[in-house]
């Protein structure tokens, strides 16, 4: 009652500001029962649209159509059960006891990473989950943890990913899930101290990651090695990834050539990794490069061979095909729907292309078109995150960008005003590539390469420029913390006439930045966050703090506001509701909220309006402010 005549409260700015300017409300706030709140979020939707965007119409959207499997029947055994029962090393021999090339699915992981900004939502996943652990059981693994998709939980879409494992940890018993775990900057962009490095692997294995696959942005040996060491302390499998960059056909361009890659997987074999993993980020591993990197590895190490690429220009199927022929072990694949383009290959296209090959993929392919039906219609829903790239893209072999940074740079670059200098903006990415002593591309060294292309092309400064009137310009903080080598060594060196520019006076380090980081107190630092929070947390909770202490207060912030939307469907999620429209909602097991929206008010003279409800049949007045 208090908080419902509070001035604030009604005008429906409530905000956390209004919760630290009111403390003795706080409480009230809290028991404002669920359902009270998930109608002012969707108030609040329905009337100003998601956080920024414009507010939009809500789409009509179809049925979605999930593929009916036996909930009844067992789940069939696969390579989780091998690995449980048998552990990382008996898994690995598994592998290379294969005839037919094996797979991992994408889908839940970088296809949507790469198409549509990491944003498809835990429900979404979940509903899927079993029907794809029955059709498929004999996956290699299914990616769908790590790289931004920990982040993106939490920021944009205001859940919970370690609730996201466990969901389909439930949901999929059968088959090895896997993560992207980017060494010392584990889920983030920078890097972390040594021990919370080590928790983070330790409760993702608790939690149910099986494969991690490790990759240092400069394929940076020293970097990789606390990681590997800390997955095999777990019993897991320690997946060692080299980054694919440039072209070993090149001659002219011989940095990263035959020979450096076998040295880098010899290193990472005698580390301990259980797999190796080649990673092509960016789509630039051409077939016959594919077919002699492979041979050779297979020559030179005993490791099963696990390639990942995306599909940009259009060579991903037949890149596969030789590397199949060069007995590579596993490739990633997305489902149709959601493969192509900056994602990966779709897993039926090349289940067709080896029709007749010794090696063809095992699949039940008329189900796993089943579930493409499923993803055709979960795309729908995110199409506002699409990148707009329509054909296949073969200019990604000039500027080498990543698969999933290319719609995000071109958005920066739309932000600060250099929407129509895009082309120069990809040629001065490669320019300053060349210029980095031409670097290892992946998160995060290429969002520091993106940040000095926009940087050079906002200001007008060409290569020369740079050295010339370098000394006076304050670079980027990404670039500057790069060639002090806080993330990382680059191969050969950052070249030091470049170095002296950025850095001025400052001196570069030359040892793993995370030896000179302190180790994290996790006992304090969860007293400090239940005393922020003023409710006790888990572990998870405490590491999550660890790497994002703004995020994740922003995100207790948001569910502290309005509740645990992850419930809600997406289209509501994302548009609110339409008049007149009726949603049920399931809160928990059991409990079902009907909620239809009758009315909305004209605007009063201070810009609220009124919102009518039906809520299981009872009316339900909400007041939301109109920012339009
Ligand atoms: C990530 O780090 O998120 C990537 O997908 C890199 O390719
Ligand atoms: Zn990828």
């Amino acid at each position: 009652e208090k908080v419902m005549h509070h001035k604030q409260f009604i005008t429906g700015d409530y905000d956390t500001t209004f919760v630290d300017k009111t403390p003795g409300l706080f409480e009230f706030r809290k028991s404002r029962d669920r359902a009270t709140r998930m109608l002012n979020y969707i108030g609040d939707i329905t009337i100003n649209g998601v956080d920024g965007a414009a507010k939009v119409e809500k789409p009509e959207f179809s049925k979605l159509l999930i593929p009916q499997v036996d909930h009844h029947a067992p789940f069939p055994d696969g390579t989780k059960q091998i690995l449980d029962e048998k552990g990382p090393e008996a898994l690995a021999d598994w592998v290379k006891d294969q005839k037919e090339v094996l797979l991992t699915d994408t889908t839940f992981r970088d296809a949507h990473q790469s198409l549509l900004a990491t944003r498809i939502r835990t429900k979404d996943l979940v509903q899927v989950a079993e029907p794809t652990a029955k059709i498929q059981p004999n996956l290699f693994s299914v990616e769908m943890w790590g790289g931004a998709t920990f982040d993106v939980a939490y920021r944009f879409l205001k859940e919970d990913p370690w609730v996201r494992l466990e969901q389909l940890r439930e949901q999929m018993p059968n088959v090895l899930f896997q993560m992207l775990l980017r060494a010392s900057n584990a889920v983030g962009y920078k890097n972390y101290p040594d021990n919370l490095i080590h928790a983070f692997v330790e409760k993702s294995a608790e939690k149910g990651i099986d494969v991690f696959r490790i990759f240092d942005s400069l394929n940076w040996f020293e970097g990789m090695k606390l990681a590997i060491e800390s997955v095999r302390n777990n019993n897991k499998i320690a997946e060692a990834a080299m980054c694919y960059t440039g072209n070993m056909l090149d001659k002219g361009r011989s940095k990263y050539d035959l020979d450096y890659y076998v040295s880098l997987a010899k290193q990472l074999e005698d580390a301990g990794a259980h797999i190796l993993a080649i990673k092509d980020m960016a789509g630039l591993l051409k077939p016959e490069a594919a077919y002699q990197l492979i041979s050779t590895l297979k020559e030179k190490t005993d490791l099963p061979i696990h390639l990942h690429t995306h599909d940009t220009s259009g060579n991903g199927i037949y890149m596969y095909a030789r590397a199949v022929d060069a007995g590579v072990d596993i490739v990633d694949v997305a489902n149709g729907p959601l493969a192509g383009m900056t994602s990966q290959p779709s897993g039926q296209t090349l289940y067709h292309a080896l029709e007749g090959h010794v090696r063809q993929p095992e699949m039940n392919i008329d189900a796993v078109e089943e579930l493409s039906h499923y993803w055709e219609g979960i795309r729908e829903y995110y199409s506002d995150f699409e990148s707009g790239m329509k054909s296949p893209h073969t200019e990604i072999y000039n500027h080498e960008m990543p698969g999933g940074q290319y719609s995000n740079l071109q958005q920066q670059a739309k932000a600060v005003g250099l929407g129509d200098r895009w082309n120069e903006v990809k040629k001065t990415f490669r320019l300053v590539n060349d210029m980095f002593g031409d670097i290892v591309k992946v998160t995060p060294s290429s969002k520091i390469v993106g940040d000095m292309a926009l940087f050079m092309v906002q200001n007008d400064l060409s290569e020369q420029d740079v050295y010339e009137k370098g000394h006076q310009i304050d670079f980027p903080e990404s670039v500057i913390e790069f060639a002090a080598g806080y993330i990382g060594q680059p191969y050969q060196g950052f070249p030091e006439k470049l170095q002296k520019v950025i850095l001025k006076d400052k001196e570069p380090i030359s040892v793993r930045p995370g030896e000179l980081l302190e180790p994290v107190d996790f006992e304090a630092l969860k007293e400090e966050l239940e005393k922020k929070l003023e409710q006790s947390v888990t572990d998870q909770d405490v590491i999550a703090y660890a790497l994002y202490p703004k995020v994740f207060l922003d995100y207790k912030d948001f569910t502290d506001t309005y509740g645990d939307m992850s419930v809600l469907d997406t289209p509501t999620f994302f548009y609110g509701m339409k008049l007149g429209e009726v949603i049920d909602v399931t809160i928990e097991e059991g409990k079902t909220l009907i909620i239809n929206l009758v009315s909305i008010s004209e605007p009063k003279p201070d810009g609220t309006r009124v919102i009518y409800f039906e809520l299981n049949g009872q009316t339900r007045e909400i007041q939301i402010k109109d920012k339009s």
